[in-house]
């Protein structure tokens, strides 16, 4: 019975907290971390919370043995100290100085966590509803860091949940050891929170704000963490994986990414048949935009208009380019998550889908083009 009770509550407390697989269900206190932030703040909790306990051991020991030794039955008489002048002092300066010698180290800590000086690789964290968005600045590397699709998949199935459930991400962020990375948070939409517990990083991503913190990790891990601030609908689904690599490791990992958004924007310039574009377009669809329009494009009545006889998507390509590219009441932008192959597709197969036959190309260019006259 009590085993049954004692899983249940491991069970509760282990799903309750954004912590790596590895970590014990049955772990009560803050995670030490890997940065040496962390472990300040996990030093400074811990004799904080050690003064609490003399404290409390003193006070709740003074009142039990007055309580026993001088009680009624026995015939004491209380003993009577109004305006002791002595008696007042010690109470006012023992505080005191315990105030002061917790102020110290807290105040310590906290000049270390805003230090954000002399960072070696700064890195914009913009939170979107509801994914994150990660650009290194002055290296051309930029991306969006989606909830995966397997964790997507389990979401409503039958399928047991992997340790890693709703907290692995399709592209994480990747930093060099040894390095001080700054993070420069920011939002797009509504206030997000970005929250790495191992790194001790949280900070609020509130729109037209720019909040600092930083990081610098001397091993290499991978660390996970959750939007920290109710954000909408999906704030559950908007994880934080962090891959902290060497710095050849980094270097390559850049590499790649540069030569990533070098083929797209070589993709971007060439011309596609209608075929490819629908065969690309239905997958974009699938992937980004059924969850609300609906896999048939019958959109849900007084929630997300139906793409099958939409008066959009049967009638200037300027405004269906506008609705794709920059949103509108209820629909996120996707001019920054699409690439303009991705987005000339998708348009395209929601002119020529579900009945909508319009027989019209969208090109890459015109995508391209349509995005850098705005
Ligand atoms: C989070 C839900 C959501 C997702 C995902 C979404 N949309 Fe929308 N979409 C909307 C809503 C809501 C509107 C109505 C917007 C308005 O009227 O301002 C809309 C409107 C549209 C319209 C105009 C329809 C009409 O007749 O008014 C088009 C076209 C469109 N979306 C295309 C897309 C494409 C392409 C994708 C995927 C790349 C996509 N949407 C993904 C919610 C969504
Ligand atoms: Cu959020």
């Amino acid at each position: 019975m009590l085993s049954i009770f004692k899983r249940s509550l491991a069970l509760l407390l282990a799903a309750s907290l954004p912590v790596a697989a590895e970590i014990d269900p049955w772990q009560y206190n803050l995670t030490e971390g890997v940065t040496s932030v962390s472990q300040n703040v996990y030093g400074l909790h811990m004799f904080i919370f050690y003064i609490c306990c003399i404290i409390g051991v003193i006070v709740f020991g003074a009142m039990f043995v007055s309580m026993y030794l001088h009680r009624k039955s026995r015939g004491v008489e209380a003993s009577q100290f109004h305006e002791s002048v002595k008696l007042e002092l010690v109470w006012t300066i023992v505080p005191a100085l315990i105030l002061i010698g917790m102020a110290f180290p807290a105040t310590k800590s906290l000049m270390e966590i805003y230090d954000t000086d002399n960072a070696e690789l700064d890195i914009i964290v913009t939170g979107h509803q509801w994914k994150w968005q990660y650009e290194y600045r002055g290296e051309g590397v930029s991306f969006f860091s989606n909830l995966s699709q397997k964790s997507k998949d389990q979401i409503y199935s039958a399928d047991a949940k992997s340790d890693d459930y709703l907290l692995d991400v399709d592209n994480p962020l990747v930093i060099p050891t040894g390095t001080k990375v700054r993070f420069l948070v920011t939002a797009a939409d509504v206030i997000h929170s970005w929250w790495v517990p191992e790194l001790a990083v949280k900070r609020d991503a509130i729109p037209g704000y720019i909040n600092e913190a930083w990081t610098k990790v001397d091993e290499p891990g991978h660390f996970v963490g959750q939007c920290a601030e109710l954000c909408g609908k999906d704030h559950g689904f908007m994880p934080i994986e962090v891959k902290v690599v060497s710095p050849e490791e980094f270097e390559s990992w850049l590499g790649e990414k540069r030569a990533e958004a070098a083929a797209i924007a070589e993709a971007a310039k060439q011309t596609f048949t209608i075929d490819q574009l629908l065969e690309e377009g239905k997958v974009v669809y699938d992937t980004y935009c059924a969850a609300c329009h609906q896999a048939n494009g019958q959109g849900v009545p007084g929630a997300f208009p139906a793409i099958a006889g939409s008066p959009i998507a049967m009638g200037d390509v300027g405004l269906h380019m506008d609705r794709v590219l920059n949103g509108g009441v209820g629909m996120p932008p996707f001019g920054e998550q699409l690439t303009p192959v991705q987005s000339a597709a998708v348009i395209t197969y929601q002119r020529n889908a579900f009945g909508n036959n319009m027989g019209d190309i969208v090109q890459p260019v015109d995508v391209v083009q349509y995005q850098q006259g705005q």
